[in-house]
């Protein structure tokens, strides 16, 4: 067992909290926020300050984190943040809710969320620091690059390729083998089915850049 730090304390922490208390694999887990105030708690754990107290929790035996700051487009941040946190000695743990359905034939890299209901199939890949949130389906041979956000309730269906720091909007769909750049915007409720290049926003059915 653990000691686990999580690293910003809003709606996203509230998620990813919630399933690592789930997955009882934690001795004890705190968060850090740059403006909530010390002592304040959430889901029953505490936040002990910001993260100038990071390297304090490092000496008490923390030794695993995850960023919870949150995206809903993509966040430099998330990267910064990850930085700072690696070079404090701190290990990544992913954080998977135990309702989530995951192959074991599966790969999810270090410091990625997996909320509620999620489905990730055979053959996925998922790199670093990414959030599959609750309900979204990842389906087989997917390739999800490092610090991309799959919101809740959307489907990437068979063979996509998504790339890094992108965001898939709630409730949207991109068609099987379609490949979407870094930096990409899908908008809430798109059904993606062309490919799309690096750094474009596109919404709507069929999804068109904005
Ligand atoms: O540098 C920081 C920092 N900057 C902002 N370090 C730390 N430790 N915390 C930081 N924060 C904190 O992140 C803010 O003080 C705030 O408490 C929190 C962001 O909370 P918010 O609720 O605004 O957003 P979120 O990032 O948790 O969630 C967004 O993304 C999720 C994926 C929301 O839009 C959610 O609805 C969404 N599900």
């Amino acid at each position: 067992m653990s000691k686990l730090v999580l690293i910003g304390g809003g709606g996203h922490c509230k998620s990813v909290l919630d399933s690592a208390l789930r997955m009882k694999a934690f001795d004890r887990i705190v968060i850090t926020d740059a403006e909530i105030a010390p002592g304040t708690k959430i889901c029953g754990c505490e936040v002990v300050g910001s993260d100038d107290c990071l390297q304090d929790l490092r000496n008490q035996g923390f030794d695993k984190a995850i960023i919870t700051v949150g995206a809903v487009k993509p966040n430099p941040l998330r990267q910064q943040l990850a930085l700072k946190v690696a070079s404090l000695g701190y290990e990544f743990t992913s954080v998977i809710d135990p309702t989530a359905v995951v192959s074991d034939f599966a790969d999810i890299e270090e410091g990625t969320f997996i909320g509620k209901s999620a489905v990730i199939n055979a053959g996925v890949h998922i790199g670093r620091h990414c959030i599959i949130n609750s309900g979204a389906i990842v389906e087989h041979d997917c390739l999800v690059g490092e610090f991309s956000h799959v919101s809740v309730g959307s489907i990437l269906c068979g063979g996509v390729i998504l790339g890094n720091n992108s965001l898939i909007g709630a409730g949207s769909t991109v068609i099987q083998y379609r490949k979407i750049g870094n930096g990409c915007v899908i908008g809430a409720g798109a059904v993606v089915n062309e490919d799309v290049p690096s750094g474009l926003t596109v919404v709507g059915v069929p999804a068109k850049q904005k």
